[in-house]
């Protein structure tokens, strides 16, 4: 069976809490608790959420030491600011898919760039919370 990781950045954790018209209700909980049900037996998945930079880095850096077979990440602000999440991605040899639960090229200007995309093979944005679940499907194809 497949070992797939689950990152999220700073702030997730208040998923569900506020700004439900942007997220949606569904907690962080919520979201682990249907991916378990959705990929149970089919894939391990591994969830982290952290609010603090540093910490992200050093779990993507002992995720690839454990050579699991890819990566979610969600680095919520992180994504359009972060240079030591860029190459702790470009640097684990992990695939990693990008996901965002709203579409940042709808938002802000400052939301429409990431600078950690170019490590990733792919970007999901706007999907929801069902970006997580597509993400994962096509890691394990
Ligand atoms: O759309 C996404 O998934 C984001 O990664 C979410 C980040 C934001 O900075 C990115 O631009 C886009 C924000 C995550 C904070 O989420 C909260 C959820 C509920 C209440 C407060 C924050």
């Amino acid at each position: 069976m497949k070992t797939l990781a689950i990152l999220n950045g700073p702030n997730l954790d208040r998923l569900g809490k506020r700004e439900p018209e942007i997220y949606g209700h569904a907690t962080l909980a919520d979201l682990e608790a249907r991916l378990r049900a959705e990929f149970e037996g089919v894939a391990q998945l591994e969830f982290f959420q952290s609010n603090h930079e540093g910490e992200i880095v050093d779990r993507i850096s002992a995720l690839a030491d454990a050579k699991i077979d890819g990566l979610v990440i969600n680095g919520a602000a992180l994504t359009h600011t972060s240079v030591a999440l860029r190459d702790a991605l470009a640097g684990s040899g992990l695939r990693a898919v990008e996901v965002h639960i709203s579409n940042i090229y709808k938002r802000e200007e400052f939301r429409q760039k990431s600078l950690t995309a170019p490590a990733c093979v792919a970007v999901i944005t706007g999907l929801g919370l069902e970006g997580y679940a597509a993400a994962i499907r096509f890691l394990l194809r």
